[in-house]
């Protein structure tokens, strides 16, 4: 058997090995959010695979008026003075407030949420930009729940591009940790893309 035969299909194996993501535990991260007099209140889960997938975000509030409401993760996890304690949107880059699906805007701008006639908010999304783990973490800092709707920055006004003239804070609460999936894996993931695609290219060179 000639050695090119073996190393041939062993690369291939490596390679595919390298770029596969560990089937890992997912991180869960969770908040109890509540308004000051109490009447709304519900659950927000987030929960990110531990290879950097985006963050699916479970929404389930109740107490709410009809229609949109601004979401966002802002800076503090500090509820000292009710929600006026959590700070501004969380934006470690220091840009204008966007759209979720902008690429410039905060990392804590999440968007609206609906509530139906009945003030209920019962929805899952995702998002690309938040994190539950390394620098853009949101575990830990605040989420707010506005009693009116985030104008997305496009209002028109210099507080449309800071807080999307959303309104009075609703209800807000502190995102805590519910499961620490393996953070160091998403390190991993990264090195070990390097890796195959290194093995990638010495694998055309062999079959050229
Ligand atoms: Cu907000
Ligand atoms: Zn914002």
């Amino acid at each position: 058997m000639q050695f090119q035969t073996i190393l041939i299909p062993l690369f291939i194996a490596f390679c595919v090995a390298a770029v596969q993501c560990k089937d890992d535990v997912p991180t869960i991260a969770v908040a109890y959010v509540e308004g000051s007099g109490g009447k709304v209140k519900g659950n927000i889960t987030f929960t990110q695979a531990a290879c950097g997938q985006n963050v699916l975000i479970r929404v389930y509030v109740t107490g709410l008026s009809k229609g949109l409401h601004g979401f966002h993760v802002h800076e503090k996890g500090d509820l000292t003075n009710g929600c006026a304690s959590t700070g501004g949107h969380f934006n470690p880059d220091k840009v204008n407030h966007g759209a979720p699906a902008d690429n410039v805007r905060h990392v804590g701008d999440l968007g609206n949420i609906k509530a139906n006639d009945d003030g209920i908010v019962d929805t899952t999304f995702h998002d690309a930009i938040i994190n539950l783990s390394g620098e853009f973490s949101i575990i830990g800092r605040g989420l707010v729940i506005h009693e009116g709707e985030d104008d997305l920055g496009k209002g028109g006004n210099s507080d449309s591009l800071k807080t999307g003239n959303a309104g009075n804070r609703a209800a807000c609460g502190v995102i805590g940790i519910n499961q620490l999936g393996n953070g160091s894996v998403s390190v991993m993931a990264g090195s070990w893309k390097i890796v195959a695609i290194l093995c990638s290219l010495l694998l055309l060179r062999k079959m050229m």
